[in-house]
């Protein structure tokens, strides 16, 4: 796929993200065509309340997908609301496309701004073109694989200059705890409290922990250089696919999350990104400076191998093979 093609298909996104944006507006302030509530209906999938759809959701699935299908006729497409009613994900090397209509929908139903759309394409199962936009905070975040990523036009990360984190001791982190609120929330937690405790109680000794509600907003906030690392299990491709693609093209990394706590001592490397396997770990860009310990890219790797020793592996099975 040359550059010029990989432009168009961002022109695109980014023109279809727009589109939906008044929608998405009058969704989240109840307002226009949703301003009747019963309109709105929010339901829990499977019964499961913090697993939420609107009617918002699923409008703007079906705009979005219509339009690229009339674009992009031989393309394959996955969607979190399609795919959540048809129980599949249809994964192959042709291009496809990864939409999340609402991401944070939680946060969209309780009117809180970190919620937003989500539009990736991957070729050959590998994320190349992703746009993010969070219309309450009026942010466009887009990025092309070898070509940079932006935040409204602008180059990313924006926060600078940039300090170098050697440790999770200097390290923000953002996370969420999911919406499948099983037996798997006490690993989830036990992680969590392990990173947060200090060194000399056998923790970690991270900094500090947010949750923004949404893996969009996380990543968007590791793109920007707020947030040094971000560790969620249990989301999906349409969550990540098109921030996975900010991210690296604001210099961050993103690797696989499956954590490391409890098995046998040994060597282990963080392994690539497998968008589809549901586990992720994103370290920000970290500048190359004289006198660091390393590096841009080795403090990356550092950080996520500091991070994965005292997480627990949560199983969840891949998308694509429910
Ligand atoms: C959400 C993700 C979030 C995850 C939630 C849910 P949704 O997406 O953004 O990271 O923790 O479980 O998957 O369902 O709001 O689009």
């Amino acid at each position: 796929m040359s550059a010029d093609e990989l432009k168009g298909f961002l022109a695109t996104a980014v023109a279809l993200a727009k589109e939906v944006g008044p929608a998405f507006k009058d969704g989240f302030w109840r307002k226009g065509q949703f301003a009747n509530a019963d309109d709105f209906a929010v339901e829990g999938k499977k019964g499961n309340a913090a697993d939420c759809v609107t009617a918002v959701d699923c409008h703007i699935e079906r705009v979005l997908f219509s339009r690229l299908r009339s674009i992009y006729p031989h393309h394959k497409f996955v969607g979190e609301e399609t795919t959540a009613e048809c129980g599949d994900a249809a994964i192959t090397d042709d291009p496809t496309w990864i939409v999340d209509p609402v991401d944070g929908t939680n946060n969209f139903v309780h009117h809180h701004h970190f919620t937003g759309v989500s539009i990736g394409l991957a070729i050959d199962k590998q994320p190349v073109v992703g746009v993010v936009y969070l219309p309450i905070l009026d942010e466009l975040y887009t990025g092309i694989r070898g070509q940079g990523s932006f935040l409204n036009g602008q180059r990313l990360p924006l926060v600078g200059p940039l300090t170098t984190p050697t440790s999770l001791a200097q390290c923000m982190m953002v996370s969420e705890h999911g919406s499948s609120h099983d037996e798997t929330m006490h690993s989830r937690m036990r992680s969590l409290t392990r990173l947060l405790l200090a060194k000399e109680h056998g923790g970690a000794g991270l900094e500090s922990l947010r949750f923004a509600g949404a893996a969009t907003s996380d990543m968007s906030l590791i793109a920007k250089g707020v947030a040094e690392v971000h560790w969620e299990i249990g989301l999906h491709a349409w969550d990540i696919a098109a921030a996975s693609v900010i991210v690296t093209e604001s210099g961050g990394a993103v690797f696989d999350g499956s954590g490391w706590w409890g098995l046998p001592e040994g060597e282990r490397e963080p392994q690539p990104l497998n968008i589809w396997n549901r586990k992720i770990v994103s370290v920000r860009y970290i500048p190359d400076l004289p006198g660091q310990p390393g590096s841009g890219r080795e403090l990356q790797i550092q950080l996520a191998k500091e991070l994965l020793s005292v997480v627990e592996d949560i199983p969840c099975t891949p998308d694509g093979l429910h």
